[in-house]
């Protein structure tokens, strides 16, 4: 499966991680929260991100002040992939990850981060999403409302329910904007599938897991965009192009999951 990694830079850390970072990395150096997507054409549409509350994620040095937060089994397969350790430190086991420290993803709710492309140029936050899987991409999800079902249904769980998120109710509240048109579902698919399927919950997921393929195949055959540098072209021509400028401009990279969910039998 390849995915195409962003690297949203933390601009401020939840105040618990800013305890457990203090003095374990340079005061000037960058990290990245990085997800994998499958949707490099929505990141325009970026409202936050997300991570699994429970599954634990590493602050792994990728060179001079420059870290990234994934799960290990990312940061491992990462490894191989030759995208950030130098070859003369080439691990020989996850043990010997440049891991900085872990913590559950509960700790890193709240962080404001950039999200390249994302019009909320202002930042967008760290959120918890529980349907987040540690055995599939980073562990890491960015979210887009507009267009996937699965963000829409958490996000509007979060506002519902924010003092039992424990999060603030402004950090799951930004604008959703239309960014692909698409001849079934008008220009805000997601909500649209939401409504019309009748998902009232994250936990719904039969109903989502329909939503997803839906949405996956009306944007990619049928959509055309409406935002951003390509607007007015379809979905299916541009994609490519803007993984490549995303790519080209060192905010994301190839991240290729070899066994996403599938446990391996041969040990
Ligand atoms: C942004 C985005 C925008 C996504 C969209 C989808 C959609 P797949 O097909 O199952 O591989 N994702 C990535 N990693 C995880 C994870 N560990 N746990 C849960 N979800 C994860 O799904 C790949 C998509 O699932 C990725 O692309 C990511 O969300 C999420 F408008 O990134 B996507 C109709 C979907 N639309």
């Amino acid at each position: 499966q390849e995915y195409t990694a962003l690297k949203l830079q933390v601009k401020e850390w939840s105040p618990k991680v800013a305890d457990i970072v203090k003095g374990k990395i340079e005061d000037d150096a960058k990290v990245y929260f990085v997800p994998a997507t499958l949707r490099p054409e929505t990141m325009y549409g970026q409202t936050n991100c997300f991570v699994g509350p429970k599954i634990k994620y590493g602050l792994f040095k990728l060179k001079e002040k420059e870290y990234i937060v994934v799960t290990k089994r990312a940061a491992w397969n990462m490894a191989f992939q030759g995208h950030f350790f130098s070859s003369e430190s080439f691990p020989k086991s996850q043990d010997e990850l440049p891991l900085v420290f872990e913590a559950p993803g509960s700790d890193f709710i709240g962080t404001l981060i950039h999200a390249p492309l994302s019009f909320h140029t202002e930042g967008v936050y760290i959120l918890p999403m529980e349907g987040v899987s540690a055995a599939k991409g980073t562990g890491v999800v960015t979210s887009v409302p507009s267009d996937s079902p699965d963000d829409y249904a958490t996000l509007m769980d979060l506002q519902k329910k924010a003092d039992f998120y424990g999060i603030k109710k402004e950090w799951a509240d930004k604008e959703i904007f239309p960014l692909i048109e698409t001849p079934t579902y008008g220009n805000l698919t997601a909500p649209t599938l939401v409504k019309q399927l009748k998902i009232n919950s994250p936990k719904d997921v039969n109903q989502l897991a329909q939503a997803k393929e839906l949405a996956y195949s009306e944007g990619f055959y049928k959509g055309k965009m409406i935002v951003g540098e390509y607007k007015g072209q379809p979905v299916q021509e541009v994609k490519d192009k803007i993984r490549q400028s995303l790519y080209a401009s060192g905010d994301a990279f190839p991240f290729a999951d070899p066994m996403g969910k599938v446990v391996s039998r041969s040990g």
